[in-house]
C-alpha cells in the first residue's frame, strides 16, 4: 500500500514485529521501524498482525487498524485471554528428552494450534542422547493421529527444520529447556543483532526477553518466538471446540449415544469406547477430560 498523507502526519501499512504489552514494533513499508502506540488503550493486537499506523515522525506512530487474520493463537487461563501470534501457518512445538516433558502440555499445544487452523510439527530434540528412544516411543501416538515429527540435533545443525519452515510463518512453543533457543539461534545468528535493535528502538534491553517477537528468516519465512509461553491455556474452547481439536478423536465424534455427550462421565460415550478398544489412547482422553473439566468449572463459576 502506498503511503498517504494524513494531514502532517503520513499513514503506513505495516506488519507488527514485536509486542510489549500495549506497545508494538511495526516494520512499514517505507522500511523503518517505529515504536508504535494504540487508540483508546487497544491492546487487542499481536505479533504477525498487518496493521495501518499514522506515522509520527521517523520512529514513532500510531496503529489505526488492522487487516483481516488469516489465524489466531492465543492462550487464555481462568482469568484472561492473550492474543500470541497472528496469521501463522505452522507451530513447531519443541520436545526433548531431558529433561523430561510434559504430553499434557503437548496436547495442549497442539489443540490450540488445530483450534486456530496452524499445522503442528513436532520437534524431538536432542536425539543424541540415549533417552531419545523412550521420548520417540512416548511419541508414537502423535505420528499415528498424522502429526509431522522431526528429530532434531539443534546443538550440530538445524538443517532439517529449514524446509519445513520455508514459505511459512512458524511459532515456536515448548517447554523450558528444550533447546528453544538454541534452535533460534541456529536459525538466525543475526537474531542477536535484531534484538539489538528492537532494544534500541525501545531504549532499553529489558523487555527482549519475555514477549513474542517476529524474525525473518528470509523474504517469504519468517519464525515468531514467545519465550514467555511455555503452553497455551485452552480456557477459551468450549467442550465441542475442544474435543474436535483432538483430531484422533474426529473420526468418533457423534457417534455417543447422547448428543450433547461432554465425552466425561456419561454412558455410551464413544470415544470411551474407543480407549478401552485402544483406538485412541486412553492418556489422550484423559488429557481432554482435565481440560474439559477445568473449562466446565470455569464456566459455572461465571
Ligand atoms: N544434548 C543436547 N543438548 C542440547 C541440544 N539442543 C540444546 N541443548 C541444550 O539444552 C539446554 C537448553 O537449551 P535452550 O535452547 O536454552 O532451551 P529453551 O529453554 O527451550 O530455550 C542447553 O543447555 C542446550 O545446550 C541438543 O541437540 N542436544
Ligand atoms: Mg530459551
Ligand atoms: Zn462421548
Amino acid at each position: 500500500m502506498p503511503a498517504c498523507r494524513l494531514g502532517s502526519e503520513s499513514a503506513e501499512s505495516g506488519l507488527i514485529t514485536a509486542a510489549y504489552g500495549r506497545r508494538f514494533l511495526v516494520e512499514c513499508a517505507d522500511g523503518r521501524v517505529r515504536d508504535c502506540s494504540t487508540r483508546g488503550k487497544r491492546n487487542d493486537y499481536a505479533c504477525g498482525d498487518r496493521v495501518t499506523v499514522s506515522c509520527s515522525g521517523d520512529d514513532q506512530g500510531v496503529i489505526e487498524s488492522c487487516a483481516p487474520r488469516d489465524s489466531l493463537l492465543y492462550r487464555s487461563d481462568e482469568w484472561k485471554q492473550k492474543l500470541i501470534a497472528a496469521n501463522v501457518s505452522r507451530m513447531v512445538a519443541v520436545v526433548a528428552p531431558l529433561p523430561s516433558f510434559d504430553l499434557d502440555v503437548l496436547d495442549c499445544c497442539l489443540a490450540a494450534a488445530e483450534h486456530a487452523g496452524i499445522r503442528p510439527l513436532i520437534v524431538l530434540n536432542k536425539a543424541d542422547l540415549p533417552e531419545a528412544a523412550i521420548s520417540e516411543r512416548s511419541l508414537a501416538p502423535y505420528l499415528a493421529m498424522g502429526y509431522p515429527l522431526l528429530k532434531l540435533v539443534a546443538r550440530d545443525s538445524v538443517d532439517a527444520l529449514r524446509p519445513q519452515l520455508a514459505g511459512q510463518r512458524s511459532v515456536l512453543v515448548g517447554e523450558s529447556g528444550m533447546g528453544k533457543s538454541t534452535i533460534l539461534n541456529a536459525l538466525l545468528p543475526q537474531a542477536a543483532a535484531q534484538t539489538q535493535d528492537i532494544s534500541a528502538a525501545l531504549g532499553t534491553g529489558r523487555h527482549t526477553t519475555s514477549h513474542a517477537r517476529l524474525y525473518h528468516l528470509d523474504a517469504h519465512s519468517d519464525i515468531i518466538d514467545t519465550p514467555g509461553v511455555q503452553a497455551f491455556g485452552v480456557h477459551h474452547l468450549g467442550v465441542d471446540d475442544l474435543a474436535a481439536a483432538f483430531v484422533d478423536f474426529r473420526p468418533h465424534l457423534g457417534q455417543c449415544r447422547f448428543r450433547n455427550c461432554r465425552h466425561l462421565e456419561e454412558p455410551g460415550c464413544a470415544l470411551a469406547a474407543a480407549a478401552e478398544a485402544g483406538t485412541i489412547t486412553p492418556r489422550r482422553l484423559a488429557s481432554y477430560r482435565r481440560l474439559a473439566a477445568e473449562n466446565l468449572a470455569r464456566q459455572k463459576k461465571y
